[in-house]
C-alpha cells in the first residue's frame, strides 16, 4: 500500500536521471540541515586537534585491550591502524553525532567492535590482513578482472559455484562479485535486496558456512570474493523493522515515520521516484502496532524496502556489526548498495548529502582498522560531480571507498554508439575531477540494473546537445523505436509525469547481435560483436577494475523467461539477468561461433591488460580531444612502463587520429591488427580499436 494521495503530480516534478535536477541539488539554507552541520563548519585544525586529544585520551586503554584481545605482533598493527585512522573515525562520527561530548564514548565505543572483530578474525584471515598492510593497493593490480553474477542463475548454489572457478580462471578473474546472497524476504525481494537476515545466507543458495568455504577456495586462488551490502534499506520483515514496530527498545528510531502526510509530502515534493511505475512515493503507509510504531514509514525504493534511519548512532553500530562480521566469513569487498540515499534532507533530491559522505567514511575506517584486508565498493550511481567524492575526491580529502562503479563511463559509451560521435564522452570525461591516486573505478559495460541516462546537461550543451532530447532519443534508440537502431532493449520505469525511463536488455541485445540474428543478417552480426569487444575493449584498457557481466562473455541475449514468473514478471531487469546456459558454453572454444569470438577475445583482453604496468589502476586516465568526432582517445601513464594509449572509433565508417597521438608506441591489442600509420594519421576501421604502449 503506498501512499499517492494527495500527491501533487504536476508537471515538473523531480527526474531520477535529469541531470538538470542533479545540478540543481544544493545544501539546504543554514539552520535547516541536521546538527552536524555546526561541526562540519568548524576549521580542519580545530577538529583535527579534538580528534588528537580524545586518542590520547583512549589510547592508553586501547593498548592494553588490544594486548590482551589480539596479543603480540597483531596487537601493534592494530594499534597502529587506530593511530592512523583515528581522525578518519573520529571527524565523521562528530559531524553526525557530535552532539555534546557523547561522540568520544561513541568512537570507544566501535573501537571496541573493531577490536573484537579483530580478534574474531581466523588465521587465514588475520594473515591476508598481513599481506594488505605491506600491499594496501593490491585492487589497483593490472591483474585485477572482477566477474559478476547471480549465484542461483550462475552455478545453483554456492558449492555450485566451485564448479566453476576454472571458468573464471580462465577469463583472468580475480574478483567475483555474487550478487546479493543474504537471506531475503520471502516472494518478491528485489533481486535479493531485501534482506530479512543479514546473519543467514539465503537458503537456497546454502548457509553461511558454504559462504565461508567458498571465500577461502576463491582466496586459494587468488580471487577476492565481493558480496553487497544493502545499507539503506531493510525488508521489513527484518528483525531490526520487526522489533522497531512492535516497540523494542533496541530498535527505537532504527527507520523513519510520520502519523500524517505533512512531512512525507515536503520530502517527496523534491525527492525523485525510484521506480515510479511501481513504486511512487518515497513512504509507505504501515499501520501502527499497539505500542509500537508506524504510520508513513520511508520507503526510498519498494514499499516492502524500509529505509534504516542513520541520524541514529545505533543504526550505524549495527549496520557496522553486520560489515564486520561478513568481513570475518571472508568477504573482502563489500559493493556498498544504494549509498547516496543514506542520508536524507528536507528541500534537497536526497541523494549525496554531506551525512552520506561521513557516514561512508566512517565505516571505511572502522573497517580498515578491523579488518584491513576488507575494501569498499560504492553503488552511487549520479551526476560526474556527485560520483567522486565516493572515491574521497572532496575538499577535505578523507579516504571513503576504494572503488566506485564509474557509470559515468558506462552512460557515455552505450551513448556513443548510438550516435556513432564520441564527443560527448570526450567532454564529459574530461570534465570529470581526478579521482585519490589510492581508489579506482570500477569500469564495467552492463550489470544487473537498467541504464539511466546520466548525461547532464552541462556536458550535452557543451557538444551543442539539448540534454533532455538527447536522453529521450537515448530511450528511444535503446528500446528499438528509432528507426534504423540496431538494439532491442525496454524501456524501465517510465514515469509518464516527466517523460523519463531507463532502459534493461542484455549487452549483447543492445548492440544489435538480436536484431541480426533475428534477421539472419551477417553483415549487422559482425558489427554487433564488434561493438561488443569495442565496449569491453575500452572498460578493459581504462584503468580501474573491469567487471565483466556474466553472460556477456558468450553474448546472451535478452532472456524474457522471467515473464513466467510472477514474482519477477513486474521488473524487466530480469531479461538481462540470464540463467548461465551450458550450450552456448559448449561453444566456447569454438572460433566460428558468437560465443567462442566473444571467450576468446575476453581471455585475450585479460591477459594482455594483466602485462600492462600503465593498467595499475593508480595511474591517472587522461582522455584526450581529437579531430575526429568517432574516436575516443584515452592516455595513461605510468613512471615504470611509460605511455599507453587506447582508441576506439565509436562509428560505422573508418576513423583517425593524428599519428602524433601514438608515435612510439606498439599496438598491443586490436581485432584488426597494428594501427597503420600513414599520411601523418593513425587510422581505424569501423567499429575498431586499439591499445598501443611503449614498447
Ligand atoms: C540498487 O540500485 C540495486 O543495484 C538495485 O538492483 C536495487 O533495486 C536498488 O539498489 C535497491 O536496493 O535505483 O535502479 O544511485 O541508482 O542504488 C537501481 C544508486 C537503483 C541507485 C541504485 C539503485
Amino acid at each position: 500500500m503506498r501512499g499517492g494521495t494527495g500527491i501533487d503530480r504536476a508537471p515538473g516534478r523531480p527526474t531520477r536521471h535529469d541531470g538538470a535536477v542533479i545540478e540543481d541539488a544544493r545544501l539546504p539554507p543554514e539552520g535547516h540541515g541536521p546538527s552536524g552541520d555546526a561541526t562540519r563548519r568548524l576549521p580542519d585544525v580545530e577538529r583535527r586537534r579534538r580528534a588528537a586529544a580524545s586518542l590520547r585520551r583512549l589510547l592508553p586503554g586501547l593498548r592494553r585491550d588490544a594486548e590482551a584481545a589480539l596479543g603480540g605482533t597483531d596487537a601493534v598493527a592494530f594499534v597502529a591502524r587506530v593511530e592512523r585512522s583515528y581522525p578518519d573515525v573520529h571527524l565523521p562520527l562528530d559531524a553526525l553525532y557530535g552532539r555534546g561530548s557523547g561522540v568520544d564514548a561513541l568512537t570507544r565505543r566501535l573501537l571496541r567492535v573493531a577490536l573484537d572483530a579483530a580478534a574474531a578474525r581466523p588465521p587465514e584471515l588475520r594473515a591476508l590482513d598481513r599481506r594488505r598492510e605491506v600491499d594496501p593497493r593490491w585492487y589497483q593490480d593490472p591483474r585485477m578482472v572482477g566477474y559478476v553474477a547471480y549465484t542461483d542463475r550462475f552455478a545453483g548454489t554456492l558449492a555450485g559455484v566451485t564448479g566453476r572457478l576454472d571458468h573464471l580462471a580462465e577469463l583472468g578473474v580475480t574478483y567475483l562479485h555474487l550478487m546479493p546472497l543474504l537471506k531475503p524476504r520471502e516472494g518478491e525481494n528485489d533481486g535479493g535486496y531485501a534482506v530479512a537476515d543479514h546473519d543467514a545466507v539465503d537458503p537456497r543458495l546454502g548457509t553461511m558456512a558454504d559462504l565461508e568455504h567458498l571465500a577461502g577456495e576463491l582466496r586459494a586462488r587468488g580471487m577476492s570474493l565481493c558480496v553487497d551490502l544493502v545499507l539503506n534499506h531493510t525488508a521489513a520483515e527484518h528483525p531490526w523493522a520487526r522489533g522497531w514496530l512492535a516497540g523494542d527498545p533496541r530498535y527505537a528510531g532504527f527507520y523513519t515515520a510520520f502519523a500524517d502526510r505533512e512531512m512525507p509530502d515536503a520530502y517527496e515534493a523534491t525527492t525523485p521516484d525510484v521506480f515510479p511505475d511501481r513504486a511512487p512515493g518515497s513512504f509507505t503507509w504501515v499501520p501502527r502496532a499497539r505500542g509500537g510504531a508506524g504510520g508513513w514509514v520511508r520507503t526510498t525504493f519498494w514499499d516492502y524496502q524500509w529505509d534504516l534511519d542513520y541520524s541514529n548512532p545505533e543504526v550505524f553500530a549495527a549496520m557496522l556489526g553486520t560489515v564486520l562480521r561478513l568481513a570475518g566469513h571472508g568477504v573482502e569487498i563489500l559493493r556498498c548498495d544504494a549509498v547516496p540515499f543514506l542520508g536524507k534532507r528536507l528541500g534537497t533530491n536526497g541523494q549525496n548529502q554531506p551525512e552520506v559522505h561521513d557516514l561512508l567514511q566512517a565505516l571505511h575506517a572502522l573497517t580498515t582498522v578491523a579488518a584491513p584486508a576488507t575494501v569498499l565498493k560504492a553503488e552511487a550511481i549520479v551526476a560526474p560531480e556527485d560520483l567522486v567524492p565516493y572515491l574521497g575526491g572532496h575538499d577535505r580529502y578523507r579516504p571513503e571507498c576504494e572503488l566506485a562503479y564509474h557509470n559515468q563511463l558506462m552512460v557515455l559509451l552505450w551513448s556513443s554508439l548510438a550516435t556513432r560521435d564520441a564527443r560527448l564522452a570526450t567532454t564529459a570525461l574530461r570534465r570529470m575531477a581526478p579521482v585519490p591516486a589510492e581508489a579506482s573505478w570500477a569500469t564495467y559495460v552492463r550489470c544487473h540494473d537498467d541504464i539511466g541516462w546520466a548525461v547532464s546537461d552541462t556536458d550535452a550543451g557543451a557538444v551543442g546537445w539539448d540534454g533532455p532530447s538527447h536522453r529521450r532519443f537515448l530511450n528511444d534508440f535503446y528500446s528499438g523505436r528509432f528507426p534504423g537502431s540496431f538494439a532491442q532493449g525496454a524501456l524501465f520505469q517510465e514515469n509518464p509525469e516527466t517523460g523519463d525511463a531507463r532502459i534493461s536488455g542484455s549487452a549483447a541485445s543492445l548492440c544489435g547481435i538480436s536484431d541480426a540474428v533475428d534477421r539472419g543478417d551477417a553483415g549487422a552480426l559482425e558489427a554487433g560483436i564488434r561493438r561488443l569487444l569495442l565496449l569491453h575493449a575500452v572498460v578493459y584498457g581504462y584503468g580501474g577494475v573491469p567487471l565483466l557481466y556474466s553472460g556477456d562473455e558468450l553474448a546472451l541475449r535478452n532472456d524474457v523467461s522471467y515473464l513466467d514468473d510472477p514474482a519477477l514478471a513486474d521488473d524487466n531487469r530480469w531479461m538481462h539477468r540470464p540463467w548461465f546456459d551450458d550450450r552456448p558454453f559448449a561453444r566456447r572454444r569454438d572460433p566460428s561461433t558468437v560465443e567462442g569470438r566473444l571467450f576468446a577475445r575476453l581471455r585475450e583482453f585479460a591477459a594482455v591488460r594483466a602485462e600492462q604496468l600503465a593498467l595499475h589502476a593508480g595511474a591517472p586516465t587522461d582522455v584526450l580531444e581529437t579531430d575526429d568526432p568517432a574516436v575516443l582517445v584515452w592516455r595513461r601513464r605510468h613512471p615504470r612502463s611509460g605511455t599507453f594509449v587506447g582508441l576506439a572509433n565509436l562509428s560505422d565508417r573508418p576513423a583517425s587520429v593524428d599519428a602524433g597521438l601514438v608515435a612510439g608506441l606498439d599496438t598491443v591489442l586490436s581485432l584488426d591488427g597494428p594501427v597503420p600509420v600513414h599520411d601523418g594519421r593513425a587510422h581505424l576501421p569501423a567499429l575498431g580499436f586499439a591499445w598501443l604502449a611503449e614498447p
